[in-house]
This record gives C-alpha cells, sequence and structure tokens, in this order.
C-alpha cells in the first residue's frame, strides 16, 4: 500500500493506554479468551497458515469499536487519510490499473495506524493477547506493531484479489503475522476473508494490484519471485474464514487470501493489527516505498526494525 500517511509524529504515547471506553465494555463478557495458544494450534497454524484463536472482544467492546471507527473513518476523511483498497489510482505506476472512476458508495475502507492518534483504538491495539499470539506464532519473545488499520467493505461486486501481506512490506525476513479481528459477523455472502492452506510454504509472491490481481514490482525482485496462483489449480485447499464479531484470524506474512465481494446490504467492518517478531530487518523503500520514508522512521536499511513508529506491544 503506497497511500502516504500525514498522521505526523507520535505524540508522548503510552502503552498502558487510557483503555477506560472499552475495559469498561467488557464487563460481562463471556466466551472471550485470553489463554495461550496450545502446541496444537501452533502446529495447525505451521500446516495450514492461519488459526482461529477465538474471541478476544466482547459484544460490547465491539459495539464500542464499531463507533470508534465511525468516528475516526470521519475524521481521517477530513484529513485526507480515507483510502479505498480497490482503488486502482493507488498504484499509478501499474500499467494496466483499470482508471475508470470507481463508485464511491461501494468503496472498501482502509484506515492506517490509528493508534497514533487515537486513545480508544490504540487501547485494543494493545491488548496483549494477540500480541501474545503473535509471538508464539513467530516463535519470539518480543513483537512489534508493524501497522494497524481499521476496514470497511462497503456493499459492492468487488473482490479483493489473492495476495500475501509479505509483498508489499519493507521487510528483509517475513517475520510477521497481521490479526483480522471481525466487527462484524462473517460469512460468504458479506466477502469473508479466504485463504489458501499451505501457500504460506511455497515462498515469497510478487505484490499484485488488489483490485485488479495484475503482479508488480517483477523488475526490482528476484527473478524466483513470481506470481500468486491460482489455489484451486495448485490444489491449495481453500477456507472460507466465518467469524462471529469480535473473534480474530491470524494469518501468516506469506498466506496467500483473497476475499468475495460483499453481496449483503452493510459493511463488513474489521480491525487488523500487523505484528513483526522484534529483529526483523528494516528494508524501507530499497524493497518496497512503504507509508513511511527511512528518514521519517529513523532506519536505514539493513537495521533491526524499531523507533517510535513500531513500538513493542507489551504482554
Ligand atoms: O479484509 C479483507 O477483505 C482483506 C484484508 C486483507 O487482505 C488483510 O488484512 O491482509
Amino acid at each position: 500500500m503506497r497511500a502516504r500517511s500525514d498522521a505526523g509524529a507520535v505524540q508522548g504515547h503510552d502503552p498502558t493506554g487510557d483503555a477506560t471506553g472499552l475495559a469498561a465494555a467488557a464487563n460481562g463478557a463471556d466466551g472471550m479468551r485470553t489463554s495461550p495458544l496450545t502446541a496444537e494450534e501452533i502446529t495447525t497454524f505451521y500446516e495450514k497458515g492461519y488459526l482461529r484463536p477465538g474471541k478476544v472482544f466482547s459484544d460490547d467492546q465491539v459495539e464500542f469499536l464499531r463507533n470508534v471507527v465511525q468516528r475516526l473513518t470521519r475524521t481521517e476523511d477530513e484529513a485526507g487519510r480515507r483510502y479505498d483498497l480497490l482503488d486502482p489510482a493507488l498504484w499509478p505506476d501499474v500499467d494496466d490499473a483499470d482508471d475508470a472512476p470507481r463508485d464511491p458508495s461501494q468503496s472498501f475502507d482502509f484506515l492506517f495506524n490509528l493508534w497514533l492518534t487515537d486513545d480508544d483504538f490504540r487501547a485494543a491495539v494493545f491488548n496483549p493477547t494477540t500480541a501474545r499470539w503473535a509471538a508464539q506464532l513467530l516463535g519470539t519473545t518480543s513483537v512489534r506493531l508493524l501497522e494497524d488499520n481499521a476496514l470497511n467493505k462497503s456493499p459492492s461486486p468487488h473482490d479483493v484479489r489473492w495476495h500475501q501481506d509479505y509483498s508489499y512490506w519493507p521487510l528483509a525476513q517475513p517475520n510477521a503475522v497481521t490479526a483480522w479481528i471481525a466487527l462484524d459477523d462473517t460469512s460468504r455472502q458479506n466477502g469473508a476473508m479466504l485463504m489458501a492452506c499451505g501457500s504460506h510454504h511455497l515462498g515469497e509472491r510478487l505484490p499484485v494490484v488488489f483490485g485488479t490481481g495484475t503482479p508488480y514490482l517483477r523488475e526490482s525482485r528476484p527473478a524466483t519471485v513470481t506470481e500468486v496462483g491460482d489455489p484451486e489449480e495448485l490444489g491449495l485447499p481453500v477456507e472460507v474464514v466465518e467469524l462471529a464479531a469480535g473473534e480474530v484470524s491470524m494469518h501468516s506474512a506469506l498466506t496467500w487470501h483473497a476475499s468475495g465481494p460483499n453481496l449483503s446490504d452493510r459493511g463488513r467492518r474489521a480491525m487488523v493489527m500487523r505484528y513483526v517478531a522484534d529483529g526483523t530487518v528494516w528494508l524501507g523503500a530499497q524493497r518496497y516505498e512503504y507509508n513511511y520514508t527511512d528518514e521519517e522512521v529513523g532506519l536505514a536499511p539493513g537495521e533491526p526494525i524499531g523507533g517510535r513508529y513500531f513500538p513493542v506491544i507489551p504482554f
């Protein structure tokens, strides 16, 4: 994603955060999980490339977060930081990107790094449960936040094509995992995520334009890095990730995933945290022109990721 973020400097951020709203909404929660992953779950993640560990936010917390995201969608829009993930204009250098104007009512809202500007979202992003699970899945004792997102896929016939997250990240190693938390129940009808099981064992692939599947950066990636294929043609089982609101799905940076059209009459909302193992090496624009330049994050290519934009998440 090359959308620019002008979120500005991190304001004296307190990792313990003001969790009042979110914490208050946890009262009376049942069915929520905070226990560590089991060895069996970690093995399942290794085999499939993704895992559904359970519910991390109560129904009241989900409602609270929906309202937070609604408020932030307005303020990010006003600040010029509300992006449409399926808008080909975000990939101006990709030759065959369809530049037909998109119907704004069919947007796929993509908000970036809300933890930097909002205490309520930050409290959710800094929850220790998913950070601990990420560390377990990455086999590390410390994880950093690479970025957060709020997503809202409006009703539309458009799908998100098969891709892997690592293709878009300025990292020398794919030591990263995405936690995708449903803020609405997801099903095939409203465009639930699809996972190509075992695809993470096939290694790095080229990035694609999310709305068209057109690969790019072929010229700057090693020749061994090829296109994401069609999972079914390759015999990779595809699973529909049907989640209850508040439930999380965690996928490896190398796992191919996609999502179908939202054929319901309401948005399909989610919040996302992308965790990276502490010690992973930053490559910056040398690998992918990310939302922040090397200067902004204060990292030179080859240095371990760190600094104010990539905080350690305590657990
Ligand atoms: O929410 C979706 O439909 C796609 C999101 C995605 O690809 C991701 O979060 O990595």
